[in-house]
């Protein structure tokens, strides 16, 4: 079995976990957002493909959901102590590590898929991990603010204001002339059928779609998705804040009409939002909580049951 699955960071990456336990033997590629990548410090850093790399390869840090674990931050204060910026983005001792190999391989000339295949020669996630697009693109938010109105990076209205500044617009830079990695493509054509896990309706999977030649290699499959959304709010995170930014309510419902049924054949809300429909979808109640690892397998295994059922 092939399947395809676009993913953010750490609802994506522990959708993805369920997903490999529900099939073991089934060949899964991972098309992971690179919106909210930033060069810090000189190093490059791409927080949803480690989230994905370390959640799947046994590093992650499980209570933060990003980041390693047994992490130590000496390197972040002794650059404090030098006085630089940004002191906001806490980059942890071990996860240097991983931006020094990345930055030092990028550096050389090789692409971002091979620096990401490099990594997971490491961390064997048991997944085929490929950013959505090897091309710099970088997701920023135009926000106004007491310096006036201006675009931030995405990190720094999620990190440094914690989302707590409305979202007047938010564009994905570099979309336009960026292309899909080598084999996203034609992993999407390969595969049985597509798993949109509950990452964020904007800011990951939204921008995963922005990538020319993506959202219309899927319109031809089989996709499945799976709410991020119940009774109204996230789960976790302020994808509320990005959907208010678009234009779009949160709701199941709402997310849904955004994907649109060119999009998704299958659906997966939860069971207070079963009232949900639209027209060329099928959409299922099912407990959409990803509490522990066997809810999430069952999880995994309604969406890929409800994609079986659809192809
Ligand atoms: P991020 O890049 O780290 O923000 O992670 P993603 O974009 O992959 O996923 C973020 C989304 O996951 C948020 O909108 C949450 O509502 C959603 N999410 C987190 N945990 C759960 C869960 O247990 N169930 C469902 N259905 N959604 C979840
Ligand atoms: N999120 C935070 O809220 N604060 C941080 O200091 C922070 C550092 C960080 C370092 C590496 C990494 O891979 C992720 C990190 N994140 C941090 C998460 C990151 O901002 C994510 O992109 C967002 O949470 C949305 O996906
Ligand atoms: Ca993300
Ligand atoms: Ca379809």
């Amino acid at each position: 079995m092939r399947i395809v699955s676009l993913a953010g960071g750490i609802g994506g990456a522990r959708f993805l976990r369920g997903l490999r336990a529900a099939v073991p033997d089934a060949e899964i590629t991972v098309i992971g957002n690179t919106g909210d990548d930033i060069t810090l410090f000189g190093l490059r850093v791409c927080p949803d493909l480690d989230t994905v790399m370390y959640t799947l390869g046994g590093g992650i840090n499980e209570e933060q959901g990003w980041g390693r674990e047994k992490e130590s931050h000496v390197v972040k204060e002794e650059l404090a102590a030098y006085g630089v910026e940004p002191q906001w983005f806490g980059l942890g001792d071990r996860d240097f590590a991983t931006h020094i190999v990345r930055s030092q391989m990028l550096e050389a000339g090789y692409t971002l898929s091979q620096v990401t295949e490099a990594l997971c020669d490491r961390w064997q996630p048991g997944v085929r991990l490929l950013p959505m697009s090897d091309d710099r693109c970088e997701t920023h938010v135009v926000i106004t603010d007491e310096q006036g109105r201006r675009a931030v990076h995405f990190q720094e209205w999620w990190v440094r204001l914690r989302a707590s500044v409305p979202a007047e617009s938010i564009a994905l830079v570099g979309a336009d002339t960026a292309s899909p990695a080598p084999g996203v493509l034609a992993a999407i054509e390969a595969a049985d059928f597509v798993i949109l896990p509950p990452s964020n309706p904007v800011v990951s999977i939204g921008t995963i779609l922005q990538i020319p030649g993506i959202r219309e290699a899927l319109t031809g499959k089989t996709v499945v998705g799976v709410s991020p959304i119940i009774g109204g709010a996230p789960v976790r995170g302020m994808a509320d804040a990005c959907l208010t930014a678009i234009g779009v309510e949160t709701s199941a419902q709402a997310v849904l009409s955004l994907y649109g049924s060119d999009l998704l054949d299958g659906w997966l809300v939860a069971p207070e939002d079963s009232s949900v429909a639209l027209e060329g979808v099928r959409v299922e109640a099912r407990p959409l909580l990803m509490s522990d690892p066997d809810a999430t397998a069952e999880l995994a295994r309604a969406a890929l049951t409800l994609a079986q059922e659809l192809s």
